[in-house]
């Protein structure tokens, strides 16, 4: 089986800056070595390197650069589904996984995502606070807007939110909230992880994902695990996913043998301590492929 990796130096849908470095982060940590331990065939594709300018508004900041990055990035990964690899893109802010998961979800037709957050990323541009579009490709791959992020001309096909869960959140804004409760995504909040425990959680979130649908997309973002130990990440939220949690829930994704692609994102090496945070996130993306512990 052919892994494609493929790296994106965007920070423009995020407030602060450095995240472009994430996937020189993640791949000194020594994924592609790693994923080849496991017996995958490696292609490195590089990066995806955003404009120097574009336009802006206060809403939706940085789009052009944005919508950029993500019609390129949903070109890469259409071409390597089509070539029947797994692509694992590292970002970058979370902007990133619009032009992914629009690239799945046109190939395959009918897909579920698993969303790893303390965040719900369900904002559009007029529920927005920030106008940070790292703040909103959940909302745009499942057609709630904005648009501008998974329109290339392609004739975008949206995922269905029955095949849609969230993990993690914990600071999701007022609007965001209501919107994904009246759009209907499946969400287990941190403190419902506490209660019914992360295998339970990911009992129910690989039926919901994975029962009807081709296949599952991850979409992981390191700041759903605790600060103590993922402090390299932009937006920091307290009592997050314990290290074994974030495992047990790739590991579980893995072992369903229905994950067709995944995202790695938020990894900031500026903020992060000696590498701690990229480490986290290499072996992350090995266990979703398949790594056991014994
Ligand atoms: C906030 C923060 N909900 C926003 N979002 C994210 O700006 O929309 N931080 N994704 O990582
Ligand atoms: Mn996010
Ligand atoms: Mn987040
Ligand atoms: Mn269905």
């Amino acid at each position: 089986r052919i892994v494609d990796l493929v790296g994106v130096q965007m920070d423009f849908g995020a407030s602060k800056r450095g995240v472009s470095m994430g996937p020189a982060a993640i791949r000194y940590a020594g994924l592609s070595e790693g994923l080849e331990r496991m017996g995958f065939q490696v292609e490195n594709l590089g990066d995806i390197v955003p404009l120097l300018k574009g336009d802006t508004k206060p809403t939706l900041r940085n789009y052009e650069q944005v919508v950029d990055v993500n019609r390129r990035l949903y070109h890469t990964v259409y071409q390597s589904l089509e070539q029947g690899h797994f692509p694992v893109v590292l970002g970058g802010d979370h902007s990133i996984a619009a032009g992914s998961i629009s690239a799945v979800s046109k190939f395959y037709g009918s897909i579920g995502i698993i969303w790893v957050d303390a965040h719900g990323d369900w904002n559009n541009e007029e529920s927005s606070q920030t106008g940070n579009m790292h703040g909103m490709p959940f909302s745009a791959v499942c057609g709630y807007g904005p648009d501008c992020m998974v329109d290339f001309g392609q004739g975008p096909v949206f995922v269905d939110v029955a095949h849609c869960v969230q993990i993690g959140g914990r600071d999701i804004d007022t609007q965001e909230r209501i919107r994904m409760k009246e759009a209907g995504v499946t969400i287990f909040p941190i403190d419902m992880i506490d209660e019914l425990g992360m295998a339970e959680v990911m009992r129910r979130a690989m039926a919901v994902a994975g029962e009807g649908t081709k296949g599952i997309h991850l979409s992981f973002d390191v700041d759903a695990i605790t600060p103590e130990a993922a402090p390299g990440t932009g937006t920091v939220v307290h009592s997050g996913l314990t290290t074994r949690e974030a495992f047990l829930a790739v590991e579980t994704i893995a072992r369903s043998q229905k994950l067709v692609s995944m995202d790695m994102v938020e990894v900031n090496p500026i903020l992060d301590e000696r590498n701690k945070t990229g480490i986290l996130a290499s072996e992350l993306v090995q266990s979703a492929l398949g790594k056991v512990v014994f």
